[in-house]
């Protein structure tokens, strides 16, 4: 596989870089992850092109959780708060506008940059011990540190741990969350597994990783966003009680069997079988001369299109709203990412949707596509054309 968001131009077709993508289940601590790892430097840098505002429906849950943790969490005076990942600061910008000391901790300096113009306190830096120490010298312990869609991403899990043991204030709480194994099993979203996503974490594999370090599981609560994410909440040891509602997510997550190599194995059948109805669809509709464009150059859709071995053949360009990605080609597949004006030049008849996950918002976007008598293809949890 190639890097999920290493979109690139053609002089580069020649050197780029591919590496093994192969998940699996550790059986001795129940953590899904990828065997192989490419360098965290070689995936987050000054040219990484995922911006978080690049969908309205997560500004809108990041507000929310900001209120969340403001409400929740931040009640003593002068609090200050941590984000690990923090993009272009679509959370912890409500922090700023609150007047609430913050700290946002992003390694691509991009999309620092871009959180920076939005008034959020950001250091260009990967997070881990090292950085945490410093961030605690600086600005003293955290009330509340937060991280979305973050934590799956970072190799060293017990640097991380360790980093927010330290900067956490006696009472304070790590808030984050991530894709749940559960959801990406029961949705056959096989397209969560990509470089960035070296775990996908469970609640029992969290819990797990975190109590070393003096960490504790001690609530946790579903989420809709990117097709089913958890959010885990933890505290120091003995400071707080587990929620009853964590205890219903564990007994629930107990039936879902996410240690058992047979649970994988049906995955990974159900995978193959997602992957060729995807492909023959694709082979029928070029057959009977219908024109279909990908919607939305996702990380998600590097795994899709290099997995199904779909090329610049069956879909001739992806439309997407990032000005870093247009006019690039996708990583491995290398089709022409364009700009969202091109959907509409002519309408195509078919439109596959990467941001799946966004369903609801890009459909109530395009809703002229839908009135042309276009067709929208989503693939998870199955393949199939979209009832509008
Ligand atoms: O975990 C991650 C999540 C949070 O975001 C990262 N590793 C990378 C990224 O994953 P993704 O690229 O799969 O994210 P999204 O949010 O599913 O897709 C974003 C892409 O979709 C952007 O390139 C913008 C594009 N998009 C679009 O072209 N039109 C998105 C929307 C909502 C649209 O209307
Ligand atoms: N929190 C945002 C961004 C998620 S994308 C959201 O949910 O939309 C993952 C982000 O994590 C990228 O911006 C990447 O640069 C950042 N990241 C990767 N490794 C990191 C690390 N060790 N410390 C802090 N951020 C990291």
């Amino acid at each position: 596989m190639p890097l999920a968001n290493g979109f690139l131009v053609p002089d580069h077709f020649s050197d780029e870089y591919f590496f093994e993508l192969a998940p699996a289940l550790c059986s001795g601590c129940g953590m899904v992850q990828l065997v192989e790892q490419p360098d965290p430097e070689k995936m987050f840098h000054g040219d990484y092109p995922f911006f978080s505002h690049s969908s309205r429906s997560m500004a809108q849950h990041f507000k929310a959780f900001a209120d969340m943790v403001r409400r929740d969490w931040l009640t003593g005076d002068d609090p200050f708060v941590c984000e690990i990942g923090s993009n272009d600061g679509i959370l912890l910008k409500h922090m700023a506008v609150a007047g609430i000391r913050h700290l946002g901790v992003e390694p691509s300096v991009n999309v620092a940059a871009a959180a920076r113009t939005h008034g959020v306190n950001t250091l260009a830096a990967f997070f881990n011990r090292d950085v945490a120490q410093r961030i605690r010298h600086e600005h003293g312990a955290a009330s509340a540190i937060m991280a979305a869609n973050v934590m799956c991403h970072i190799p060293d899990l017990p640097s991380v741990a360790a980093g927010v043991e330290h900067l956490l204030a006696a009472d304070g709480v790590f808030i984050f969350e991530d894709p749940y194994l559960g959801a990406v099993l029961e949705k056959t979203a096989y397209d969560q597994i990509y470089d960035e996503h070296v775990f996908l974490f469970s609640l029992a594999s969290v819990m797990r990783a975190f109590e070393p370090f003096g960490l504790t599981l001690v609530d946790a609560e579903p989420q809709s966003t990117h097709g089913g994410s958890m959010r885990y909440v933890l505290a120091r040891h003995g400071r707080r009680s587990p929620s009853a509602r964590l205890e219903t997510l564990l007994a629930h997550e107990a039936g879902l069997k996410l240690t058992d190599h047979a649970t994988f194995a049906a995955f990974a059948e159900r995978c193959r079988q997602s992957r060729d109805r995807l492909v023959a669809l694709l082979g029928e509709l070029k057959a009977d001369g219908k024109r279909v464009v990908g919607y939305a150059a996702t990380s998600k859709s590097t795994t899709v299109l290099n997995y199904c071995g779909i090329t610049d053949d069956l879909l001739p360009f992806i439309v997407d709203t990032t000005p870093l990605k247009q006019g690039r080609f996708t990583p491995g597949s290398h089709i022409p990412v364009r700009h969202p004006a091109a959907f509409a030049d002519p309408w195509p008849d078919y439109a596959l949707l990467f941001a799946w996950n966004h369903e609801a918002e890009i459909l109530a976007k395009e809703d002229a596509f839908t009135r042309s008598g276009g067709r929208w293809i989503r693939f998870v949890p199955k393949v199939e054309l979209i009832e509008v």
